[in-house]
């Protein structure tokens, strides 16, 4: 393992975990109480004090904090440190409504960093690595939570931002990066640059840390081949600091919470009731050491499944599941439950590349549903197979995976714009 695996920690019994969990969950809730009006209000409201709460079993007594109420006590409503403790803002990317700001002390940018070292490490990454990081800078938390923890380690690090496709491929090539840090869909962008230009020689990339959107088994898959790594997911949310709030290990099957920090639960998404261990839905978090912004019982509409399985990496902190979709971008279609990343699938395992879009409409009152695929080159080659065949065989594996017709467009290859930050794949013109 590389100089920053924090084995003292994240290998802690569990029964270690969760009495430190307690410890600094009660804190926290004394802090926020007497800090933040906001949180006065709802836990009197609840009619939970803050010696209610002794430990983490007594966590599902507090009220949840949702992006709504964010949203309302914009821009500094839930602070619970002065403005002048603070030294950084990170913000949501807020396509509809408010954006959401979220505050930073120093001891919360050190908590930051030292989750993606922690990500980096379990990526097989050390102080001799390069490490490229193509999130994009700025208030997207992308770029920011990977250059710390890059800086933590004490990796070459290259702050690239996203984009300037060609200034990536050179220094990548020159400066011989080892670790690659971006969204996947940009990844498979770079992927598809490298095989064009065929300097896929030249490249020395044994690792990429790929999250802050949706994607499938498939396309790690095709990512790895590729780029010729081994691609591991990172998931988190700028509310709850950014990008490591979970990392994936060598085992490559599920993200360790990095549980010293951040509660996990997953509850129903429509009762709110607390669900047992591996049961899928809606994840929510409590931040016990943050000092700014320190969210409790946040909802964060993200889908997945929380395991407390031994890891053969050692790690004990639970893992929670790559994510299922969010539970506001499921699709509704003629009443059936539709997920992106089901299409995905489909189309990887049929040998497309992940440019694809899922156009929505409504006609004469009643849903449509339309996938446009891109086709490559090679594909367009092959005689064996035309294009309205390819079309018939699509439109048959989604309507096994569905349960549901979609109507399948093969389209031209490069026709389908890329994406250097998250991928908009899905246009649903029934909300305009
Ligand atoms: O996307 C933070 C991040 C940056 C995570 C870089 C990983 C890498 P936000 O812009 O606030 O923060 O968006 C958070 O993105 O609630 C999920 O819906 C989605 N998301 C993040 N990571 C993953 C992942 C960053 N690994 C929202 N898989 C979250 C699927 C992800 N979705």
């Amino acid at each position: 393992m590389g100089n920053y695996y924090q084995k003292d920690i994240e290998t802690m019994p569990v029964e270690e975990i969760k009495k430190l969990q307690g410890e600094k969950l009660k804190k926290q809730v004394r802090n926020v109480y007497e800090n933040v009006a906001f949180y006065r209000k709802r836990m009197d409201e609840a009619g939970v004090k803050p010696e209610d709460i002794n430990g983490i079993e007594d966590l599902h007594k507090l009220p949840f904090v949702t992006k709504a109420d964010l949203r309302d006590e914009y821009p500094y409503g839930m602070l619970a440190r002065p403005m002048s403790d603070c030294v950084r803002i990170h913000s949501t990317s807020g396509t509809t409504g408010k954006r959401v700001i979220a505050y930073y002390t120093q001891h919360d940018i050190d908590l930051w960093d030292d989750c993606c070292a922690r990500a980096l490490v379990a990526a097989g990454g050390s102080k001799d690595d390069v490490v490229q990081i193509s999130y994009g800078f700025g208030l997207f938390t992308g770029g920011a939570g990977l250059n710390g923890g890059s800086h933590k380690l004490g990796s070459l690090t290259l702050p690239m931002s996203s984009g300037n496709t060609e200034r990536q491929l050179q220094f990548m090539c020159d400066l011989g990066s080892t670790i690659l840090c971006c969204t996947p869909s940009y990844a498979a962008y770079l992927a598809e640059s490298i095989n064009e230009r065929g300097i896929k020689d030249q490249i020395k990339l044994k690792a990429g840390i790929f999250g802050a959107e949706a994607w499938s088994e498939e396309m790690r898959k095709s990512i790895e081949t590729n780029l010729g790594l081994k691609a591991y997911d990172i998931y988190g949310l700028t509310e709850i600091s950014g990008p490591g709030v979970s990392f994936e290990c060598e085992a490559q099957d599920g993200m360790h919470v990095n549980e010293d920090h951040f509660v996990a639960e997953i509850i129903d998404p429509e009762t709110g009731e607390v669900l047992p261990e591996g049961s899928v839905g809606e994840l929510v978090f409590s931040c016990i050491d943050k000092e700014a912004f320190p969210l409790l019982r946040y909802r964060t509409r993200d889908l997945c499944r929380l395991t407390r399985e031994q890891c053969s990496c050692g790690r004990t902190f639970i893992k929670m599941s790559r994510l299922m979709g969010r539970t506001d971008d499921m699709l509704i279609i003629r009443g059936v439950n539709v997920f992106p990343s089901q299409i995905e699938t489909v189309l990887i395992n049929n040998g497309y590349p992940a440019n694809y879009q899922i156009i929505v409409d409504r006609v004469n009152n009643s849903d449509t549903l339309d996938v446009n695929v891109e086709i490559t080159p090679e594909m367009l080659s092959d005689t064996t197979m035309g294009i309205s065949e390819r079309e018939k065989k699509l439109v048959a594996d989604l309507k096994a995976m569905l349960g549901i017709k979609a109507a399948v467009h093969i389209v031209e290859p490069k026709s389908i714009a890329r994406s250097e930050g998250k991928a908009v794949r899905i246009i649903d013109n029934r909300k305009i």
